[in-house]
């Protein structure tokens, strides 16, 4: 383990893109959920899914100047949008009027900068119809509905099914795209058993992904923790720079947005200042870990002028104190 985590210890920084139909709506990655929308209601964003100023060449090189070494992008966020274009779906971008596998030219247009690269995928699915409707999907019950009421309504689903589908498609991006380096699954929530790795097949899904890229890096969101070699790093998440010190001595990463959000959200105001993202980054690493900044690119496929100006600020500080 520590030969395949050398050189993610030695770069310290990286680009985290959160990018899927919930840029459309530009109000957070959760809509379907927090609005409580139908996959009906959902497939507009489907339908319009036209992101003309997609250009990933400008992405990596806004990164690589920011000082970023690897990027992660999401292939397919809790939505269950693919970004790729995957076999055993049609909710996909390729179906979308942007017809293209978008994880291809991200893959190729970083690659192409020496940017490591990294996929994430939610082991969580509000679209896939085999995946059990629990308390916390888009489709979910009031509150105060019973189990024997989700019972009911997730009758005639099989999680068995999803399972299938989601090692199918983990197979698929660590098969089609040449050397993957990070794998970041995720699940915000546990399974219906409250095992996630039981739902998702944790084991076999590890020792797939083991074989097919035998130097990835994984994370600790499988529910595999107790397992040998079970995850790579610990992800913190949106923590304060004080709360890092305690992970020192390990192996971790901490994922942080501009400005909460993971997904596009224009009219948000909380956007951290250039000297708070500094803070940070600095902390990050005296603590001995990574720090990976997300960016919540548009529906039309550009950062945001304030994503912007953040990693201007950033390209320039390493500019001025980078003497290699
Ligand atoms: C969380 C997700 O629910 C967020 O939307 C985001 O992807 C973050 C990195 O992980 O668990």
């Amino acid at each position: 383990k520590a030969k395949r985590m050398e050189w993610w210890t030695d770069a310290r920084f990286g680009m985290f893109i959160h990018w899927g139909l919930y840029a459309e709506a530009a109000r957070h990655e959760w809509v379907k959920q927090r609005e409580r929308m139908t996959t009906a209601q959902y497939q507009k964003y489907f339908d319009h899914f036209n992101p003309d100023e997609f250009d990933p060449k400008k992405w990596a090189k806004e990164a690589k100047a920011a000082g970023m070494k690897y990027a992660v992008l999401t292939t397919k966020h809790h939505e269950g949008f693919c970004l790729f274009d995957s076999k055993y779906t049609d909710y996909k971008a390729t179906n979308t009027p942007a017809k293209r596998d978008l994880v291809k030219e991200f893959v190729e247009a970083f690659r192409a900068e020496g940017i490591k690269i990294g996929f994430y995928y939610s082991l969580i699915d509000w679209h896939h119809p085999d995946f059990t409707i629990d308390r916390v999907h888009p489709q979910r019950l009031g509150e105060n509905a019973t189990e024997a009421d989700y019972a009911a309504l997730n009758k005639g689903k099989d999680m068995r099914r999803y399972r299938e589908y989601l090692h199918n498609q983990v197979k698929e991006l660590l098969t089609n795209y040449g050397k993957i380096d990070i794998l970041w699954l995720d699940f915000s929530y546990p399974g219906k058993n409250g095992k996630g790795h039981e739902d998702w097949g944790g084991v076999d899904l590890l020792k797939m992904i083991r074989k097919l890229q035998p130097g990835i890096i994984i994370d600790n969101r499988l529910d595999l923790n107790n397992y040998t070699d079970g995850y790579d790093f610990e992800t913190p998440e949106q923590v304060k720079p004080s709360a890092l010190q305690k992970y020192k001595g390990k192996y971790w990463e901490t994922c942080q947005t501009f400005s909460g959000s993971w997904g596009y959200y224009r009219d948000e105001n909380t956007w951290k200042t250039h000297r708070q993202l500094l803070d940070l980054l600095i902390t990050s690493v005296a603590n001995g870990g990574n720090l990976i900044l997300n960016v919540g690119p548009t529906a039309r496929g550009e950062f945001d002028y304030r994503a912007n100006h953040a990693l201007d600020s950033l390209s320039y500080w390493m500019h001025a104190n980078n003497k290699s």
